[in-house]
C-alpha cells in the first residue's frame, strides 16, 4: 500500500518521533503550525474517521489515552488543540488516520 504514514511505521521514511507502542505512533509534523505540532496516528492502516468501526476504535480509543501525556511531554504545559481532518472539505492530505496536537502558544479561535 503506498501510504507514506504506513512507511513511517514501517521505519521506511524516517520521522522525529516523540512516542511509541504497540498500536500507535507519535512524530513531529514536517510543516509545523504552531510551536508543538504532533500527529498521532494508529499502527493500523485506517484511512480517515469515516473509516472507525468497532473492529477498530480501540485504537483511537488507545490514541485518546495517550494524548494528554504526549501533549505534556512535547511541552504544551497550558494546554493543547487536537484536530483530525477527514475527506476533501477538511483537506486532509494524508489518507491514514492522524490526530494534529497543536500547542504551545495561544491558539487562534478561529477553526474554519
Ligand atoms: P492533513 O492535512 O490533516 O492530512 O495533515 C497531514 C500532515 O502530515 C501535514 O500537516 C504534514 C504532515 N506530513 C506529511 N508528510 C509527512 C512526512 O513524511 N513526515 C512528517 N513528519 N509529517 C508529514
Amino acid at each position: 500500500m503506498d501510504c507514506i504514514f504506513c512507511k513511517i511505521i514501517a521505519g521506511e521514511i524516517p520521522s522525529a518521533k516523540v512516542y511509541e507502542d504497540d498500536k500507535i505512533l507519535a512524530f513531529k509534523d514536517i510543516n509545523p503550525m504552531a510551536p508543538v505540532h504532533v500527529l498521532v496516528i494508529p499502527k493500523e492502516h485506517i484511512p480517515s474517521c469515516d473509516g472507525i468501526n468497532s473492529e477498530n476504535s480501540s485504537y483511537v480509543a488507545h490514541i485518546f489515552e495517550n494524548i494528554p501525556a504526549i501533549a505534556k511531554a512535547a511541552g504544551c504545559t497550558n494546554g493543547y488543540r487536537v484536530i483530525t481532518n477527514c475527506g476533501e472539505d477538511a483537506k486532509q492530505s494524508v489518507k491514514h488516520l492522524h490526530f494534529h496536537i497543536l500547542g504551545g502558544k495561544s491558539l487562534p479561535e478561529n477553526m474554519g
